[in-house]
């Protein structure tokens, strides 16, 4: 460690340090803007190119700025003298002189950083008129892209090229008219974007959001002739509280009911109910293809690889198709096995058409919105999803219509589709799936009765995990990796044979669906996505039912419509085909 003042006050820091840094680590926040450090995902962004975070360092002739500038032993540093102050707010100013001031109307209006430093220096004038220009807004079924709002800041860049290794977003053009955007402009579906929205999470400004639609479910709503129905995904409880006063992680399951049912759904089910659903059919893969392994058969596809995540999908279908979409198992993500089972089976025994059901779900995640529009996703046109609405979406409707989960009783979720276990609501976090998976595997495989359901090894935040485990004395390697640079990795390793597995379980997202694009801003805070999946574990942890198998929703599903699970009418209603 050394020692260095800052404004006048010694300050202890570790010699790797920014000024940003040690500053920060003793209470002085020096404004930024294109700065986002987030350890835990190895994600940093200091590309200064901002400029707000200038600093005088005492006997230098220039500002430095502080986000990329290292401590030295003995610096002075002085982060608010004149000079330092009408810098920053130049460089606001002609920031501000080539950004729309279309405020009101943009979708990060109250969470954006640039208008939060606008407001802070009380900025009523824009000085200098640059001119604006004029980029296409493009808007695809889950991210529009508004780049004359873009400010160069490059986290999406980072995010996307570091952290996801998808390489579809960098800088392009120069001066007033640098933006960073695909290769050649082309839109994001013609590129490899996987449609995490990790890029729209970390956009500090409007420039990047979330294709919203919750303007079309309330016309849907207020027609009053059909039957809304929502699906909440596990990661959604945890979290949309942020938006009205609770904290990260608290369990607000009840008060979300009673507010879907006060927007009008007339039945609000659970995700969970087929995410109970997907471990079942997963686990029977699993068990066939380790079984065939075991006896000999070497062409067996193996790992299985998970198929719940969207945007994993689309990273394997575009990067790995060759070489592992054959792993991939078959078994519909729980968003679409849900929407396969209401359209198909609850509707029908019912007597309500498919055309007379609207079917939404409600998700921590922008990929889901793409998925819900694959085409085999539907009959006639008519999609087993009809909306797809993210976290954030959802607590704008809500407060749009005044309804505030903070003054609401507890509901419940409507039956039979409600029903759920505990394996289904860790699905929302890293390792989840694959927990709630051995749960089951488990007492198929040796035919006992699993007394203790946590798999704590499988647990943690560690991006790339693995686990070898003893069932039926059969050594079962299971592997975790959470973001797709992680996957990308143990693909690579699969690839060169330096690993082996007959798990794999990926989510795009770090932290998992708890950590998801659509989830209310953590704006680089990484303890609000802990936090969210500890809610999930506790939720597990407290239900009186912990195994997808014990569901008794499930149990008399497939005992009336489905046969056995793996079974044709399963398959017809639960699988799917993948892009070659
Ligand atoms: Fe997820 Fe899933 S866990 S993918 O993160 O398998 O989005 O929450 O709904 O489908 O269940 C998301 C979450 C979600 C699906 C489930
Ligand atoms: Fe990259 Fe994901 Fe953003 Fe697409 S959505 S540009 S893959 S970070």
């Amino acid at each position: 460690n050394i020692v260095v003042v800052i404004d006048g006050k010694e300050v202890e820091t570790h010699r790797e340090n920014t000024i940003l840094e040690a500053a920060k680590s003793v209470g002085i926040e020096i404004p930024n803007l294109c700065y986002l450090k987030i350890p835990e995902i190895g994600f940093k962004n200091n590309c200064a190119s901002c400029r707000i975070c200038m600093v005088e360092i005492v006997g230098n002739k220039k500002l430095v700025p502080a986000c990329s500038t290292k401590v030295n032993p003995g610096m002075k540093i002085n982060t608010n003298t004149m000079e330092v102050l009408e810098k920053r707010r130049n460089v606001l100013e002609l920031m501000l002189s080539n950004h729309p001031t279309d405020c009101l109307i943009c979708a990060k209006n109250g969470n954006c950083d640039l208008q939060n430093l606008a407001k802070e220096f009380g900025i009523r004038d824009i000085r200098f008129k640059g001119k604006i220009f004029e980029y296409r807004r493009e808007t695809s079924l889950g991210i529009v892209r508004d780049l004359d709002k873009c400010i160069m800041c490059r986290r999406c860049e980072t995010m996307c090229r570091e952290v996801q290794t998808c390489e579809v977003l960098s800088g392009i053009n120069r001066g007033f008219k640098s933006i960073v955007s695909t290769a050649f402009e082309r839109d994001l579906d013609k590129t490899d974007c996987t449609f995490c929205g990790q890029c729209v999470a970390v956009c500090p400004v409007g420039a990047l959001y979330e294709k919203d639609y919750t303007w079309d479910l309330i016309r849907e709503i207020a027609k009053k002739d059909k039957r809304i129905v929502a699906q909440i995904a596990p990661a959604v409880r945890v979290a949309i509280g942020e938006e009205f006063g609770f904290e990260p992680g608290e369990d607000i399951t009840g008060e979300l009911i009673t507010a879907l049912k006060k927007l009008g759904f007339t039945d609000v089910f659970d995700t969970n109910f087929a995410a109970d659903l997907t471990v079942i059919e997963e686990s029977h893969e699993i068990e066939e293809r380790v079984k065939k392994y075991l006896n000999g058969d070497k062409k067996v596809k193996l790992p299985v690889l998970t198929s719940c995540c969207p945007a994993w999908v689309t990273f394997l279908e575009n990067n790995y198709s060759e070489d592992y979409l054959e792993n991939i198992s078959t078994a519909k993500s729980p968003q679409q096995m849900f929407g396969a089972v209401v359209k198909n089976i609850w509707g029908p025994i019912r007597g309500i058409s498919r055309e007379k059901i609207v079917s939404v779900s409600i998700m921590p995640c922008l990929a889901k919105k793409l998925e819900g529009k694959i085409s085999n996703f539907s009959e006639k046109g008519n999609y087993d999803v009809d909306y797809t609405l993210t976290t954030r979406e959802l607590a704008r409707l809500l407060k749009q219509s005044n309804i505030d989960l903070k003054t609401l009783q507890k509901g419940e979720f409507d039956k039979p589709l409600g029903e759920s276990s505990g394996a289904s609501d860790i699905f929302g976090k890293t390792g989840g799936v694959t927990e709630a998976v051995i749960r089951d595997l488990y007492e198929n495989l040796t035919g006992e009765v699993l007394e203790n359901v946590d798999f704590k090894s499988v647990r943690g935040l560690d991006e790339i995990r693995i686990a070898s485990l003893n069932i039926n004395n059969q050594n079962i390697r299971v592997g975790i990796v959470h973001g797709l640079g992680a996957a990308r990795k143990v693909l690579e390793r699969l690839r060169e044979n330096q690993e082996e597995l007959h798990v794999l379980e990926v989510m795009a997202c770090k932290g998992g669906c708890v950590g998801g694009g659509g989830q209310p801003y953590h704006h680089g805070d990484f303890d609000k996505i802990r936090k969210r999946a500890h809610g999930l574990e506790k939720i597990d942890e407290n239900k009186s039912i912990r195994k997808s198998k014990d569901n008794p929703q499930i149990i008399s599903l497939y005992e009336k419509y489905l046969g056995k699970p793996g079974s044709n009418d399963a398959h017809k209603l639960l699988h799917r085909e993948y892009k070659y």
